[in-house]
């Protein structure tokens, strides 16, 4: 028989084990989430871009059963629209997640001006065999050392020059353009090369930039260019050059990642997977062979369109070699024969 005074020892000891080990499983307490966790974009939804954002922070909610909320800045408003700053916030606190272009980021990281090296992808297939081979886990693992968690690649795209002038063929056709460039100092090397005058600036301030003929041109891919209606603020001629393409990260902040209970991390890391694909294919809708509705719709509007041979585009990659080696040397010279490697084999 039990006396009433070793029910309550028994009860006691009980409850005393349940709060030793309360401590143990608290990662796993929905009282350490964040009500809502903050994603950063530079373009909105009615872009590829946007909508890949979008798309992760919808899976990441159904994978997790709400337990993670997101809700998405774009426009970089979480960093008053500096998006070369967008990295730093991420390290800092100010951002939780980010779909970032390299471009973007590379200001701070430098080996991701490799993508941005003058004709080094000569086509999609070549992108991708950097993004999804080794190269492409080289720079995860390096940023995976800068405080971010880096779990899937997307896309914004070949990026393409237009302006308000004239059809562009030869370098010689943008001397003395003022074209707006973005990011990293590359940029302006490589215009500076062609005989351009470069200007830098962000996302935000380049429409207006077009709008009042601030800037003759821009370099931005195909699906932003038909996204922005870039050719309702005087970008009439767009040629097909193909010089550099930046691919999109998708990164959680460690330290918000780290406050996930396992399961929540691989919920999160294949809604990314998922939401990624999802967005390469909306960046290439309408661009590749077989299906080239997007230019067509962009030359629907009265948009000359040039496509280089590739005669003429060796006269641009030998008026921009300069440059490619040079920036060879910051990105890093091994990581750089590894992409070319990774390329000529693809
Ligand atoms: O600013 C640009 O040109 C954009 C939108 O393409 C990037 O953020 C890299």
């Amino acid at each position: 028989m039990m006396t009433v005074e070793k029910i309550f020892h028994r009860l006691l000891k009980t409850l005393l084990v349940l709060a030793a080990l309360a401590p143990a499983f608290s990662p796993a307490l929905a009282g350490d989430y964040k009500e809502e966790y903050r994603l950063s974009t530079v373009l909105p939804d009615s872009f590829p871009w946007g909508q890949g954002g979008k798309r992760w922070a919808e899976l990441i909610r159904e994978k997790t059963q709400g337990r993670i909320t997101v809700k998405m800045y774009p426009g970089a408003s979480l960093v008053g629209g500096d998006q070369t700053k967008e990295f730093t916030a991420l390290r800092q606190g100010t951002i939780d997640l980010a779909v970032g272009s390299t471009i973007n980021w590379s200001p701070q990281v430098k080996e991701l001006n490799l993508f941005a090296l003058p004709f080094l992808m000569p086509d999609h297939r070549a992108l991708d065999a950097l993004t999804h081979g080794a190269v492409g886990q080289d720079l995860f693992t390096l940023l995976a050392g800068k405080d971010v968690v880096p779990l899937a690649w997307g896309e914004n795209g070949f990026r393409e020059i237009s302006n308000s002038k004239h059809p562009v063929t030869t370098p010689d056709d943008v001397k003395g353009m003022k074209i707006r460039v973005v990011g990293s100092p590359l940029f302006i090397d490589t215009m500076t090369a062609l005989g351009a005058n470069p200007v830098q600036m962000s996302w935000a301030d380049a429409q207006p930039a077009m709008a009042t003929s601030a800037v003759d041109g821009q370099e931005n891919p195909l699906s932003v260019f038909s996204a922005a209606k870039l050719y309702t603020i005087n970008q009439k001629y767009l040629t097909l050059w193909g010089y550099v393409a930046d691919p999109l990260i998708f990164v959680v902040a460690k330290s918000v990642w780290e406050s996930w209970s396992s399961e929540d991390q691989q919920a999160v890391r294949a809604a990314a997977l998922e939401a990624a694909s999802e967005e390469v294919a909306l960046a290439r809708n309408g661009i590749m062979a077989g299906n080239e509705s997007l230019l067509t719709a962009i030359a629907g509007n009265g948009v000359t369109i040039t496509r280089l041979n590739d005669e003429q585009k060796e006269a641009f990659r030998k008026a921009t070699r300069a440059v490619f080696e040079k920036w060879a040397k910051t990105v890093g010279e091994p990581l750089v024969s590894k992409a070319e490697d990774a390329i000529a084999k693809r």
